[in-house]
């Protein structure tokens, strides 16, 4: 029995529109997708995150379709009493506003009115489930009313999908991992999913001509508990990263949705339809259920829901092109004619527009969901989404042409405008490929640097929510190439300010981005939603004030090659009272920041200098070997005397003994004596003195870090002194390379008691140091104790003007990367910066 579904449409919209309700709600339905279509061709070349499209599409077009469509069933199959156009009108108003007013949201980045859309999505979905509720109870025939279980429990799951989407959008609290695919599996297979399944019930049979199977109803209701278990174990999985209760509940839903969808297919193996309906629902039904068992396949084959890399790269193409255009299309193939043709002779008509080339486009829409679904090299994929646009849009194409008369007039023409079609059809085809194809041709591809302006390629590390490193500094006018490498977990990609972008990079994938020649700050971030929010940004900024040069320091590059980290850990005093010391002054290259070799006036061929520690009395006997080129001298903090012998410059070549008795505990300083002591200073002439305070307690760990100003250039040079004298140094170090602590992180164990020395060298500016994470208990600073243990205070810097010094003790509460930085954060992110490697 082609069983006549009455699907009258209820009554006329609101003012201003004249055709039925239903059918201006598919005006809305074809419009969301002719932007998705539209967004999909050209967001690569606007810059746009592909979430625009994909949301259009999911929430836009499916959403209207879904929410249109499942009032109309229950209305028509449960004889249940419509509600007013005027109500359900301006609750498709509000459906709208909040999908628009996400999609701004995130395309704008404003996360108070993505969350503002989302909040509203939830809330029309909680009422709308319990409207179905409520409808439920005045159902006249109680056979479809499992129609109403399918769509109540499907708008249940949006309600929980949109609230985790409008976290996501915020960042993901943290979660945005596990939250980002139980958003997904919501949303896909319950409000999409369970929607389509309790529709198919009956549109399939009735699309097939054929008679509803006598216990098709029965079985309906009995397979819906089992897909929620399903839906609610893999949701659970992901929130708690469980891929074995993921797969269960994969399997579980696989098998209630194939064996519900099972006695269709057999229908239409038996006997062949000749219609574009049932195809495009055969192939839909095909590809959900693919789709959920390459996700099982996935699973299995990873033992862990590694899920936003599964969710945005394997699953979501099959589910957008095979499964949700392809069912959207062949739903509104079967059900457009009976809502817009007033009778048989109108219906015929209608159908006979949208079954246009249907062959063909069922084939090329097919041969789309293949090239975008299995992982093939490029260019296939991005041709797959150029014919899925081809395919889909042609549909939105027919079906605006039969649905906007019908919305403006209250009816179709009486005759059909076969031609004005058609040549619509073509220039919109046109127009998306010629779009496309525009793209393809200014996609970035290996990029050629031009010769005028200086190259540097920097490394940039995409992982686990964070860019690193989170700044980059050039010299202006410096042409920066960025090495993108993907080393998460998930798909990420870098957009800059200035409109360079990369691909979307799976896991392992990297990429030469032209970030262009820079002038001044350009932010950087990725731009999959939720991401930046979560804290994937960067900064590319000019280094020093201009004047900085063609040494261009970059604290954010790799060590060169057969780089060693000076040693930070600070050892015990020998035992003896009197500590006799040889500094020979050499001029040595050594590597000011990563990468970065200069020479360095050094006092034993290090910067800085040996370290000296005792206790207060001991004598110390230092004897000062010049053989440098230029004049030096030494001036040790750490002891008290006429100055004018002990710290007299010395020529090349010649000699002098250093004797002083430290009286007093502290952290010192010792620098060079030369004039321009400044010069001296900033060319690496230093070094720090530890005399213990008196009863010192024991410690677990004992770190020592000078930290300096870094100037580049030839000591002594014109440009580099106008550097010191500015007081616009090139960068900030610990213990003499810039950032060297990122590259060689130091080590503690959980609930270890850490003491850090700090002593600030200069030549100029303040130093604050900061473990980020952690807080000082213990802070003693320039001869005196700031804070002891069991003081109920705590200290977050210990700041050191310049030539003071002291540290700070803290312990570790738990395992973890904790960042040091010089809490000036122009400094942290000019190299004064580092990591405690914290282990169980
Ligand atoms: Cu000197």
């Amino acid at each position: 029995m082609s069983e006549p579904l009455d699907l009258r449409p209820p009554g006329r919209p609101p003012r201003g529109f004249k055709g039925p309700f239903i059918a201006w709600g598919n005006l809305l339905v074809l419009a969301w997708l002719a932007v998705a279509v539209l967004l999909f061709a050209v967001h690569r070349e606007l810059g746009l995150p592909v979430w625009l499209p994909l949301h259009a599409f999911l929430l836009g077009s499916l959403t209207n379709a879904i929410v249109v469509w499942s009032m109309h069933f229950v209305v028509a199959l449960c004889r249940v009493p419509s509600p007013s156009p005027r109500r359900m009108g301006f609750g498709l108003g509000a459906l709208n506003v909040s999908v628009l007013l996400v999609l701004l949201g995130v395309g704008t980045g404003v996360h108070w009115v993505a969350g503002t859309g989302a909040a509203g999505i939830t809330v029309l979905a909680t009422v709308h489930a319990i409207h179905l509720l409520r409808l439920r109870r005045h159902a006249l025939t109680g056979g479809y009313g499992y129609l109403v279980g399918y769509y109540a429990a499907a708008a249940v799951a949006l309600a929980i999908g949109g609230t985790l989407g409008g976290a996501l959008t915020a960042g993901g609290m943290g979660l945005y991992a596990r939250l980002l695919p139980a958003h997904a599996h919501l949303n896909l297979f319950g409000w999409l999913g369970l929607s389509v399944l309790g529709t198919l019930f009956t549109l399939w049979p009735t699309a097939l001509r054929t008679r509803m199977p006598a216990d098709s109803m029965r079985l309906a209701r009995r397979v819906l508990p089992l897909l929620l278990a399903g839906l609610a174990a893999m949701t659970a999985g992901f929130v708690l990263a469980s891929a074995w209760t993921v797969l269960a509940g994969l399997v579980a839903y696989a098998i209630a949705a194939g064996v519900s969808l099972a006695p269709f297919e057999l229908a239409m193996l038996r006997q062949r339809p000749r219609r574009p309906a049932p195809w495009m629902l055969a192939a839909a039904s095909f590809w959900f259920v693919a789709a959920v068992l390459i996700e099982a396949g996935l699973l299995l084959g990873a033992g862990k829901p590694d899920a936003p890399a599964m969710v945005v790269g394997d699953l979501l193409p099959v589910l957008v092109v095979g499964f949700g255009a392809q069912i959207l299309t062949g739903a509104l193939t079967q059900l457009l004619p009976v809502v817009l043709g007033r009778g048989p002779a109108e219906h015929k008509r209608v159908a006979a527009v949208l079954g246009r080339a249907w062959q063909v486009r069922v084939i090329g829409g097919n041969v789309a969901a293949v090239l975008v679904a299995v992982d093939l090299p490029t260019p296939l994929p991005s041709l797959g989404w150029v014919l899925a646009a081809i395919c889909f849009g042609a549909f939105v194409l027919l079906a605006m042409s039969v649905t906007v008369p019908v919305v403006v007039r209250g009816a179709l023409p009486a005759s059909n405008h076969g031609g004005a079609t058609t040549i619509g059809i073509a220039v919109g085809l046109a127009a998306t490929v010629g779009a496309v194809l525009l793209g393809a041709g200014g996609a970035p591809g290996s990029p050629e640097p031009s010769s005028a302006a200086p190259v540097r390629t920097v490394q940039v590390e995409l992982a686990e929510m964070r860019i690193d490193p989170p700044v980059v500094r050039v010299p202006p006018g410096t042409r920066l190439m960025l090495r993108v490498v993907n080393n998460g977990a998930a798909p990420h990609d870098l957009r800059l300010a200035n409109g360079a972008r990369t691909d979307r990079l799976g896991s392992g994938d990297s990429e030469l981005l032209d970030a262009g020649v820079i002038d001044g700050t350009v932010d950087g971030w990725c731009t999959i939603t939720g991401h930046r929010a979560a804290g994937m940004t960067m900064t590319i900024r000019p280094a020093g004030d201009g004047r900085a040069g063609p040494e261009g320091i970059d604290p954010a590059a790799r060590p060169g090659p057969g780089w060693r980290p000076r040693d930070a850990a600070l050892p015990p005093a020998d035992a003896g009272t009197l500590h006799r010391v040889e500094l020979r002054v050499s001029e040595t290259e050594l590597e000011l920041a990563p990468g970065h070799r200069q020479r360095r006036w050094t006092f034993g061929g290090t910067t800085p200098g040996p370290t000296l520690r005792g206790e207060v009395g001991d004598r110390f006997e230092i004897t000062l070997v010049n053989d440098g080129s230029l004049g030096h001298g030494v001036d040790f903090h750490a002891g008290a005397l006429a100055p004018e012998e002990p710290m007299r410059t010395i020529a090349p070549g010649e000699r002098l003994v250093y004797r002083f008795t430290a009286r007093r505990a502290g952290a010192w300083l010792y620098h060079c004596s030369a004039t321009p002591m400044s010069q001296h200073i900033a060319n690496g002439m230093y070094g720090a003195v530890i005399i213990d305070p008196p009863r010192l307690p024991p410690v677990d760990r004992e770190y020592l870090l000078v930290g300096a100003q870094l100037y580049a250039g030839e000591p002594g040079s014109d440009p580099q002194v106008a550097k010191i004298d500015a007081g616009a140094p090139d960068g900030w170090q610990f213990n003499g390379t810039a950032g060297q602590y990122v590259h060689a992180p130091l080590a503690a164990r959980a609930g270890e008691r850490v003491r850090f020395w700090v002593v600030n060298a200069g030549p100029g500016g303040t130093l604050s140091f900061h473990v980020v994470g952690g807080q000082f208990d213990t802070v003693y600073r320039e001869g005196a104790w700031a804070l002891r243990p069991g003081a109920d205070g705590g200290a977050q810097t210990l700041g050191l003007a310049p030539a003071q010094g002291g540290f700070a003790e803290l312990t570790f509460p738990e395992p973890g990367r904790y960042p040091f930085v010089d809490h000036d954060m122009r400094h942290a992110e000019g190299g004064a910066r580092g990591f405690v490697d914290v282990v169980p």
